[in-house]
């Protein structure tokens, strides 16, 4: 079995059980794996071949398929297809409503998936630049011509600068895809000797790297499943999460959280600057802080408990280091434990007590208190942070203080607890396509790469974080964008990207593999037009799905329309052009290597069906033989026997390894926040809370919520979708008034990076002081740089964060006019 590309998060050596142990749905929910005979399909034929008739529409046939991308679930589809054109898409109809066996229902994404496939902005043909980078003049030419162009300038870039000048840009369009989320680029690239690679992703940077620093060498610490806390759980904190919106499959936490709350009562708090769909459909109490001030609501918290004698002292003394000062490595001096920051007895002397921070975060201190009270007494507690407190400045610090309030109230590894990481989920078993190994080790974060443009070898292991050597030696040169939008749109400060960009000096070659003109591909110098899903191959598993993990069936639907290709037989025609077709195909085609990762599957897992077995059933499903996911119940019943891959053993309140690195690493021109601490203590950021209040000409905070209309970018071109859920930007009503804006007026949101113009949605359902402008919204700037998309990322600082150097997407300040 093959680990997953490294494309996609990984679990390093994680609690999370192992793909070999995985195995089939046992009882009523097997039932529910239907064999399609509801379709009328015949039996043993599959439903491919099938004639039916479903509400009204005569249709050819009916195959299954997904929606294959980045939203962190991953629905079923059914592709109802009529003279080689999909008419209908209807979601899942096996399963029900009980947990366990929850029908995977697609979300109203999902739903459109026509106007995605028949959209005008699809790619129609291979594309060469011919005005200068940017000007979105391009000439059509065949795909001989495009293979050929592809092939001489990797070969020029790497006879040239070396492997690690050749890049592969972060992209999750078509994620968890078995064959589709590598596309066989990885693959092309390794057999020519490598590229340079990346570490992290953009969605849990911070919290994926100070995690391994806390509990040990894992890139993702999860925290119970929400199957677990519906039995157990007392109290559910989302903290900073929002499944309600970022979950939406009907498979997944979308349900099991509104299962929590529905059918098991438990009651749950929400804590974020913004009435989320969670607050509104989930919440007994909502808390609001101003962004990137978490911190400090858990030390106000910690010293409420503290001083109450709430906390968990005896938890704390067997498995954790660093609380309090009996419990600090050796050669520390006093005053440096958790316990001493919160009670005033620090280096900095102050008492975090409730009244500070309300000061910092805005929450009443009598809030505090008391939902401080409800964590400590509830009984089990899951504290289920998302990924926005993270995406912050200061989001290593942030995650951390949330984790150790989880250690604090002694919730860690029990039934009903949590770790204070995401709610926790089972991966199905599957092989994913080969990608080979990549010969280049250097790595850079996934945040770096403008950096790696346009300062190539000035980046260094202790300042920029490169990893696998002490610095580059080459800047980017070649750079490959599949199924991504970071050249402009997802990566931060859209302006100034596309000035490193513009210099063709810099990065020579950019190519854009997508199948929708998208503002990123308007930046390339060749544009390849790959298809969508229903034209290709594929299976597709779940991802953050609970306890309930699967796998989809993703037949080829219909013919690749226009001049598309599937990427796999575009990475063929390159690699014929590069004398590596052989190696490259291992005489397999699309379909074939689909089947070939079906078998090895199978081998791995015999109860997994046939190939045509699947494709008429469409889903199958499996469940932890193990039971509901409670991470880390090992160390919590034997932590000497279990210990932790951290250097004590136990989880690092205080991390050994922070405190010797705050005395390394380097920061250029240290601004505030540009620091790393031993302790998760709240940092003061460049553009955070704190610098909101004294900085008149932008005095507001933006943060950028994932959004219902779009998954990131993707969708964000399909009608029903823009109009079912527009584009606003969310303001208080307090904010509006001041300055005379009222509900859907236009308006400008602006700083010194950028501008952006769309309407207002004037709300009480958004703290004072702080804007939402839904992320991904498609880039479009008018004659005089205004972007009439409302791209947040036009407003955001490319400033990287101190510990991952990660996207610190959410803390970004702006002012607002009424246009
Ligand atoms: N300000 C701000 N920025 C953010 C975030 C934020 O919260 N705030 N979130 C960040 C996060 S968490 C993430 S994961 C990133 C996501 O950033 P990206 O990975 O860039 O995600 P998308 O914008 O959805 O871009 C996916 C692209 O893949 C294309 N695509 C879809 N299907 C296919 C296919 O079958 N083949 C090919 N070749 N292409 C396909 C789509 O058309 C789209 O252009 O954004 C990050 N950016
Ligand atoms: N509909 C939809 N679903 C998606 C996606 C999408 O684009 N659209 N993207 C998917 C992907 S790739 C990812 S990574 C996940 C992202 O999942 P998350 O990162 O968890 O999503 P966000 O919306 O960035 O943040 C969650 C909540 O945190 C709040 N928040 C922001 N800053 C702070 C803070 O400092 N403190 C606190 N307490 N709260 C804060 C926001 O208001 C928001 O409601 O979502 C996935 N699901
Ligand atoms: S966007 Fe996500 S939740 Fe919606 S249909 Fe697609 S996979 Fe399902
Ligand atoms: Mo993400």
């Amino acid at each position: 079995m093959t680990a997953p590309t490294t494309d996609r998060p990984t679990t390093g050596g994680v609690p999370r059980r192992s793909f070999l142990k995985w195995s089939g749905v046992t009882g009523g929910a097997a039932a529910l794996v239907t064999t399609g005979a509801h379709l009328g399909s015949v039996p043993g034929v599959g439903a491919a071949n099938a004639v039916l008739v479903s509400g009204g529409l005569d249709v050819d046939r009916t195959t299954w398929s997904a929606c294959i991308i980045n939203c962190g679930s991953r629905c079923p589809l059914r592709l109802q297809v009529k003279d080689g054109t999909i008419v209908r898409v209807l979601p899942d109809d096996t399963g029900d409503d009980e947990i366990g066996s929850q029908q995977i229902r697609a979300c109203v994404r999902g739903r459109s998936m026509r106007q995605r496939i028949y959209n005008p902005d699809r790619l129609k043909a291979p594309l060469k630049r011919v005005g200068k980078r940017g000007s979105g003049e391009f000439e059509e030419i065949t795909w001989d011509e495009a293979f050929t162009l592809f092939a001489d300038k990797l070969k020029y870039t790497i006879e040239t600068y070396g492997n690690e000048a050749v890049y592969k840009q972060y992209g999750s369009g078509t994620w968890n895809g078995l064959l589709s989320t590598s596309g066989g680029w990885k693959r092309l690239l390794n057999l020519m000797g490598g590229f340079l690679g990346y570490y992290g992703n953009y969605s849990y940077a911070q919290i994926g790297t100070c995690t391994r620093f806390h509990y040990g060498n894992t890139d993702e610490q999860m925290g119970n499943s929400f199957e677990d806390s519906a039995e157990n759980s007392k109290l559910i904190v989302l903290w900073g999460n929002n499944p309600q919106e970022t979950r939406m499959s009907g498979g997944g936490v979308l349900f099991t959280s509104m299962w929590a709350k529905k059918k098991a009562g438990v009651k749950i708090i929400v804590i974020d600057p913004r009435q989320s769909d969670s607050v509104v459909t989930l919440a007994d109490e909502w808390l609001a802080p101003r962004p990137g001030t978490d911190a400090a609501l858990v030390a106000g918290m910690v010293h409420t408990m503290v001083s109450e004698g709430l906390h968990d002292q005896a938890f704390l003394d067997t498995y954790c280091q660093g609380f309090d000062e009996a419990h600090m490595p050796a050669g520390v001096p006093a005053g440096n434990s958790y316990r001493s920051y919160v009670m005033g007895e620090g280096p900095d002397g102050i008492a975090k007590t409730p009244a500070w921070a309300a000061s910092i975060s805005g929450v009443p201190a009598d809030a505090i208190v008391r939902v401080a009270r409800q964590i400590a007494l509830a009984g089990p507690v899951n504290i289920a942070q998302g990924w926005g407190p993270q995406r912050h400045a200061n989001g290593e610090n942030q995650a951390r203080a949330i984790y150790t309030l989880a250690a604090v109230t002694g919730n860690v590894g029990i039934p009903g607890g949590g770790t204070g990481g995401r709610e926790g989920y089972y991966w199905p078993v599957s092989e994913w396509f080969p990608d080979g190994k990549n010969p280049v080790k250097t790595q850079i974060s996934v945040f770096g790469w403008t950096d790696a443009i346009e300062r190539g070898a000035e980046l260094t292991k202790l300042r920029d974080g490169v990893r696998g050597k002490d610095k580059l030696d080459v800047g980017i040169k070649f750079m490959l964008a599949y199924a991504g939008n970071m050249l402009s749109s997802q990566h931060s400060d859209i302006n100034r990207t596309r000035e490193i960009l513009k210099d063709e000096s810099l990065c020579e070659f950019i190519v854009v593999v997508d199948n929708q003109m998208t503002a990123s591909a308007k930046m390339a110098d060749l544009i390849l037009p790959d298809t969508t899903t229903a034209e290709r191959w594929d299976m597709a598993p779940s991802e953050y799905t609970g306890d309930t993990a699967y796998v989809i069936m993703c037949e080829k639907a219909i013919e690749p329309l226009f001049n598309s290709m599937p990427s796999y037989d575009i990475c063929t025609g390159i690699a014929k052009k590069l004398g590596i077709e052989a190696e490259f195909t291992e005489g397999r085609t699309e379909e074939e290597w689909v089947r070939w990762l079906h078998d090895q599957t199978r081998a791995e897992h015999p109860d997994f069906p046939e190939f045509d077995q699947l494709r008429e059933q469409g889903i199958y499903r499996y469940k932890d033989p193990e039971g509901p996911t409670i991470p880390l119940k090992a160390f919590r019943a034997d932590p000497v026997a279990n210990p932790l891959e951290t250097p004590s053993g136990k989880i690092e309140i205080f991390s050994s390894e922070l405190w010797e690195m705050t005395q390394t690493w380097q920061f250029d021109n240290p601004g505030p926040g540009d620091k790393l601490t031993a302790l998760p203590e709240h940092v003061d950021t460049w553009e955070g809370a704190v610098e909101a209040r004294t900085n008149t000409k932008f005095p507001l905070q933006v943060i950028g919520h994932h959004y219902k209309a779009r998954t990131h970018s993707t969708y964000g071109n399909a009608a029903w979708l823009k109009e079912a859920h527009p584009q606003k930007v969310w303001m208080s009503t307090l904010d509006a008034a001041a300055r005379g804006i009222a509900n859907d007026d236009l308006v400008e949101v602006f700083n010194d990076r950028g501008r952006i113009r769309l309407p207002a949605k004037v709300t009480t359902r958004i703290l004072p002081g702080v804007l939402s402008v839904p992320q991904g919204a498609w880039f479009n700037p008018d004659k005089d740089g205004v972007d009439t998309g409302g791209a947040v990322n036009t407003l955001t600082n490319i400033h990287p964060t101190p510990l991952s150097k990660g996207n610190a997407q959410h803390t970004t300040l702006a002012q607002v006019e009424k246009v």
